[in-house]
């Protein structure tokens, strides 16, 4: 069978997968957005349903004003004894923790903290004990991943925190993930940092404290040297054994816009490569250690088929698997009823690293048809925002000057803040946004009554990681402004061609 790369679209970024009987577990992070680190489930490793998330609570993960591309960095998730770890970093305050759940539909604990500093956290257990990994640095400041045994009631170190293995010599060594496949201890790692030259790596040992042997042919999967290729960026990745014995790796990567001067939008993804190992017990991935955006297979079932999601309506979407908020939100200004979203804004804006009002899914495309009726009652402004960061944003909005009602395309690219157009409407109370998706552009226009007035246009390219920098990618928000404002939103339809 062929199944496409990504297998999930859109931003979530660093994967880490378990299996539990006959189905797999996907985790990603999450940054400055709430609830954190969703989760995902799949029987065939293609097609991934979202579940929920493991961070739920404002209790369990401090996101009050964290900077943007802050807080949930990488996790990594793990089932042992009957119970799902899950372990990340929250890198705004600096603090690796753990939580646990027995049911992974239901709530997760409370956070537990390490005393081990460095990102990316990973959980190895064997038997009764449990080995924490994360990344670090030695004395000349160079990476090197560290190890220490905790316990797991209370993650307490067992041991000091050992240096285990310093990488290959790219920059950024990180990610790192220990397995023990037939009598080896693999460490695998990704170095290069998370742009276009980002690899994985890996060494392994006999023993679990080492001492680790690089693979002799690492990188063992990037992308780097295929220039023009869709697919860049490659790292990051987890390893995962199928029902029928074989290995496969899921890791990040982007797709790309543009050749020499390329540049990336809808954020880091979810890709898959098949891992085969060798009768020395190294492994390869990928087709020749690159990823493909078609693989061909005779590992997944020939009538297994990748479906996917078109259409994003509010009726066949669950506002608490797939819609987010900007850190920890004031949930009494969010109403859903009869698939009608009430919004009341605060004075809170878009442009400020705080919690406005704003509820939001990933764009998971590049080509989309983006709309929704949207009625403002007691001044201020609402509409629907393809949003990057607080200084990256492009908003389509209606707003209430005095007596007027206006609608405005704004973009906002930095220290540039410009209202595109203002269209001054009749007293008419509501209007239909609408917003189609290119690569490389971004078309809006509203609707008012019969009257369809187009606003602009504006490039996908000032909402990238190359121009807003950070590890997130662009989320389509709508959002209400203004002390009481108040905003109802109906007929929301991301379309997906
Ligand atoms: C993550 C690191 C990385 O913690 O980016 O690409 C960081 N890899 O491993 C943020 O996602």
């Amino acid at each position: 069978m062929k199944f496409n790369n990504p297998v999930v679209k859109g931003f979530y970024p660093d994967p880490s997968v378990c299996k539990v009987g006959d189905t797999y577990y996907l985790a990603c992070s999450s940054f400055q957005f709430f609830p954190g680190v969703p989760l995902f489930e799949s029987k065939d490793l293609i097609n991934w349903e979202p579940i929920g998330h493991a961070l739920t609570r404002p209790s369990q993960i401090m996101l009050e004003k964290v900077n943007s591309s802050g807080g949930v960095f990488a996790p990594t998730i793990r089932h042992n004894n009957g119970r799902f770890y899950m372990t990340t970093t929250n890198d705004t305050t600096r603090q690796n923790f753990y939580v646990w759940t027995d049911d992974i539909y239901g709530e997760w604990s409370e956070p537990i903290y390490i005393e081990q500093g460095g990102i990316d956290p990973d959980l190895y257990f064997e038997g009764d004990r449990a080995y924490f990994m994360s990344n670090g640095s030695d004395e000349d400041g160079r990476g090197v991943i560290l190890q220490c045994e905790i316990d797991i009631a209370t993650g307490n170190k067992l041991t000091p925190s050992r240096p285990l293995w310093k990488g290959t010599g790219g920059r950024y060594l990180e990610s790192p993930h220990m397995y023990h496949i037939n009598g080896w201890y693999y460490l695998m790692a990704a170095e290069g940092g998370t742009e276009f030259g980002h690899m994985i790596t890996y060494a392994r040992s006999k023993s679990l404290h080492g001492p680790f042997e690089a693979y002799p042919h690492n990188p063992v999967l990037t992308n780097r040297n295929l220039g023009g290729y869709e697919i860049q960026a490659i790292g990051h990745g987890d390893l995962i054994q199928d029902n029928e014995g074989n290995w496969w790796i899921f890791h990040l990567g982007f797709r790309q816009i543009g050749q020499w001067i390329a540049y990336h939008h809808l954020g880091r993804e979810v890709f898959l490569a098949p891992v085969t190992f060798d009768e020395d017990g190294w492994f390869t991935a990928g087709h020749n250690g690159t990823t493909r955006s078609v693989i061909e297979t005779v590992r997944i079932a020939e009538h297994v088929v990748q479906q996917e999601k078109k259409l994003y309506t509010m009726s066949n979407t669950k506002w608490d698997l797939e819609w987010v908020y900007l850190r920890h939100p004031r949930v009494e200004n969010y109403k859903l009823q009869d698939d009608c979203l009430t919004l009341t804004g605060t004075e809170v804006t878009l442009d400020q690293a705080d919690t406005p009002t704003f509820l939001a899914i990933r764009q998971r495309d590049f080509n989309a048809a983006i709309s929704s009726d949207v009625a403002l009652k007691n001044n201020g402004e609402a509409g629907i925002t393809l949003y990057m960061d607080e200084s990256h944003h492009y908003d389509l909005a209606i707003r209430q000057r005095g007596a007027q009602l206006e609608a405005v395309l704004r973009l906002n690219i930095g220290d540039i803040k410009h209202e595109q157009q203002v269209v001054t409407l009749d007293a008419a109370q509501s209007a239909k946004l609408h917003i189609e998706a290119t690569h490389e552009r971004y078309s809006f226009s509203i609707q008012v009554g019969e009257q369809s007035i187009q606003l602009g246009t504006a490039q996908t390219k000032y909402l990238s990681s190359e121009v807003a920098g950070g590890f997130t990618g662009v989320l389509i928000g709508l959002y209400a402004v203004g002390e009481g404002a108040t905003a109802e939103f109906s007929e929301f339809v991301c379309e997906y061609q």
